[in-house]
């Protein structure tokens, strides 16, 4: 008997990018912990990963490539040998670029696997030497993004390592409890020296009940809470003018526009949160010293996303938040651990001209487009889009088309993959070499692998590397090892990775991002143009607030017929689809379910557990009902990204969303969604 502790990293899409301790006996994983050396994790880590040899070693997962032997969406599938499904993709693609051309050929992707070479790396740099159409990855956290950085210049902002030290932290639009567990640790440790919590969402959910005040809010409305509470702190001066002067461009007019255009009562009546809470909080705001306002994705998965964050990334300038340690504002730090990703995704390889470019919040129309050429090819890594794209309903019936040859990279016969004419064995993480770093806290960690590759699944990396090899493409781009990549990764001028080293990063397994305190990031100056905080940005018209002020009163895209704004966020016990198939986290989560207000089930005849449809114009689902007060009336809330088979293919929540782009970045706006309900008869 052979049993070994490895280091490792999660390899998850979520901010904590966690280092964990994996217990490994006779080449299997056994149990998953997290490393207590590590600043951040401290030997603290999710339910869901403690599952994680669950989904390692799951029964159901694919071992060898599989050919269809059935129709589309059934699931049938016989074993081929890697030369077969090699010589498959190479005769397709062939013929695809014959006829239509390489940009008939579409990549999908995102981030189930976030290591820097699986994810960005050897992948892109063969759909780029292919000159296939190229992939808008948008589904996340783009529009956020964008609005971010036209205040700040770049995804960047307050150490969570410093935030044990706020005195207010305004955790907005974001699930701390399920979705960045450390924060809400750091959070726990200031309460306990004096910290209040507020929370402001739409749904009283775990992270509700946990703050000491929880303010429910009107969807897509936050952007105009925020000018409300501009306004108190204007008004009431409880702005910090000497740093709005020194560190800020366009205060004067902030201040000017919020006073006239933003009353307190106007705010109440549009967001729903009343007079003199607004009040309150701007007080508590504008007085409490360190202040951290955490901004989630719950704000920008909306038609007005960039928007809304763009105005909320101003309060802290207001208060002069950014002065003190463990203050200011967090929604991305993705800016501070920017790689060499010329070298990682080799965009020379791309012909010229450069080839089009679909959103991937729009792969349902991308599929049914009649605009030449169509799509013919379409290969799917590291993302389940039958479960997670907007509009499911139009990206399976593009799935569904005969003529569209498509190939799945996977662990599992996930609900895309059902329709797949190839699946291929995708290792899990822990049988890889990669690199990671976080969104949120500002460590690079190393994976080496741990497990041996489980039957004959390879990681992306090898795969597209094989890929290109059996096309016949000899640039050197596609000899190098996973070390020599990470190392290319690493060359970069970007001054807060500079003296960390490969060889540092095997010894200790992880490092941190040289960043100095935000003050003298301020000083040196912001990537913004003006090199300030832009309050009023000279790169996004001021006119821009007043499209704030009338998107913000509602969804304006989605036919008003249907009465209740639908929320449908992610779950505790998944990573969005990810684990869905996992027995021990599906039973704590039951069943797909629908929180709703008493008065508005009441008028509906609804009661409590029911079973009740749910639909617009693009879909319908099913849901168990949980009646109550956890959200305002006229909302509606699900979570979770469930599999189809689990419930009879009548819950997949995304049949109901819209693939309409936010006003920024290309973002998706899940929760700008309107349905109507009723009992099922
Ligand atoms: N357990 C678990 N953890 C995860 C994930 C998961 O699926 N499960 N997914 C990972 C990924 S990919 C991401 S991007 C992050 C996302 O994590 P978060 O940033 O927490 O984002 P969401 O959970 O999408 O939404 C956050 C909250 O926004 C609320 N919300 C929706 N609309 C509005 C609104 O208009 N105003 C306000 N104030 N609130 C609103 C929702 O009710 C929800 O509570 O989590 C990551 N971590
Ligand atoms: N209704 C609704 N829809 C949403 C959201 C929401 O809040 N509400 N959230 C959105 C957000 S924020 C996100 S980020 C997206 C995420 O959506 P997806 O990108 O589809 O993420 P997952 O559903 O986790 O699917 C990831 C897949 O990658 C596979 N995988 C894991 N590791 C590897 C690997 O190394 N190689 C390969 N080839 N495959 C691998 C996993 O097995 C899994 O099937 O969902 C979006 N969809
Ligand atoms: S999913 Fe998030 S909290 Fe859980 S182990 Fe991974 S990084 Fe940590
Ligand atoms: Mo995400």
């Amino acid at each position: 008997m052979s049993l070994h502790i490895h280091r490792a990293v999660c390899p998850l899409d979520c901010p904590d990018a966690c280092s964990l301790k994996v217990t490994v006996r006779d080449g299997k994983m056994i149990s998953v912990t997290g490393d207590p050396d590590h600043p951040v994790t401290r030997g603290a880590i999710c339910n869901k990963v403690r599952h994680m040899p669950q989904r390692v070693h799951h029964p159901h997962r694919v071992l060898t490539p599989l050919r269809r032997t059935g129709a589309k969406g059934q699931g049938h599938f016989q074993s081929i040998p890697w030369e077969d499904a090699y010589d498959e993709i190479v005769h397709h693609f062939h013929s695809v670029i014959k006829k239509y051309g390489a940009e008939a050929i579409l990549p999908y992707s995102f981030y189930g696997n976030m290591g820097k070479l699986n994810a960005e790396g050897m992948d892109r740099r063969f759909f780029h030497r292919l000159g296939a159409a190229r992939l808008d990855r948008t589904i996340c956290s783009v529009a956020g993004s964008a609005g971010y950085k036209a205040t700040m210049g770049d995804s960047i902002g307050t150490d969570p390592e410093d935030t044990v030290n706020a005195k207010l932290m305004v955790v907005w639009g974001a699930n701390l409890a399920s979705t960045n567990m450390h924060q809400l640790l750091y959070a726990n440790q200031a309460r306990k020296n004096g910290a209040t919590i507020v929370h402001i969402d739409v749904h009283r959910n775990r992270t509700g009940h946990w703050a000491d005040w929880f303010i429910p809010i009107r969807p897509g409305t936050d952007g105009v809470l925020a000018l409300g509470l501009m306004h108190v702190l204007f008004a009431e001066n409880l702005v910090q003018r000497d740093f709005l002067r020194q560190y800020t461009t366009g205060f004067e007019e902030l201040e000017h526009f919020v006073q006239s255009a933003y009353p307190v009562a106007k705010v109440a009546a549009i967001t729903g949160v009343p007079e003199q809470d607004i009040v309150r909080l701007a007080h508590l705001y504008g007085t409490t010293h360190p202040s951290l306002i955490r901004i989630g994705n719950g704000l920008q998965h909306h038609d007005n996303g960039g928007m809304t964050v763009r105005t909320i990334s101003w309060l802290p300038a207001l208060t002069g938040a950014w002065l003190h340690k463990g203050g200011g504002a967090m929604k991305g730090n993705g800016g501070y651990a920017r790689l060499n990703h010329s070298a990682l995704e080799r965009p020379d390889l791309l012909p010229h001209p450069l080839p089009r470019t679909f959103n991937m919040n729009q792969l349902g129309s991308a599929l049914l487009s009649s605009t030449p050429p169509p799509v013919k090819a379409l290969f799917v890594y590291n993302s389940n889009p039958a479960i997670s794209a907007p509009d499911v309903n139009k990206v399976r019936s593009g799935l569904q088309r005969e003529d569209l040859f498509t190939v799945v990279h996977d662990l599992f016969i996930t609900d895309t993959a059902r329709y797949a004419d190839l699946v291929l064995p995708a290792t899990s993480s822990f049988e890889n070499r990669d690199l990671y770093s976080s969104y949120w806290h500002l460590y690079l960690n190393l994976q080496e692998p741990i497990l041996p590759p489980q039957g004959e699944a390879k990681s992306n990396f090898t795969l597209f590397k094989e890929l290109a090899a059996h096309m016949g493409f000899a640039e050197d781009a596609f000899q190098v090892t996973e070390e020599d990549m990470i190392r290319e990764a690493l060359l970069t001028n970007n001054p807060y990775l500079q003296g960390i080293t490969y060889e540092m990063l095997e010894e200790r397994g992880w490092l941190k991002l040289q960043v100095p305190p935000f003050l003298e990031i301020l000083k040196q100056g912001l990537l913004t143009p003006s090199g300030k905080i832009e309050l009023f940005s000279s790169t996004l018209q001021s006119s821009d607030a007043k499209s704030q002020q009338v998107k913000s009163n509602e969804a304006e895209s989605e036919d008003e017929s249907f009465p209740l704004w639908f929320v449908p966020s992610v779950n505790h016990h998944f990573l969005n689809s990810t684990f869905g198939n996992v027995e021990s986290l599906q039973v704590p989560e039951q069943q797909p379910a629908l929180t709703m207000h008493v008065d508005d089930a009441t008028v509906r005849g609804i009661h409590n557990h029911d079973i009740v449809r749910v639909w617009n114009q693009r879909g319908e689902i099913q849901l168990l009902v949980q009646v109550g007060q956890d959200v305002l009336p006229g909302v509606v809330v699900t979570q979770g990204l469930w599999w189809d088979d689990k419930f009879s293919g009548m819950q997949a929540v995304n049949q109901l969303t819209p693939q309409r782009l936010s006003d920024m970045g290309g973002g998706a706006a899940f929760f700008s969604t309107r349905v109507e309900v009723a009992p099922c008869s």
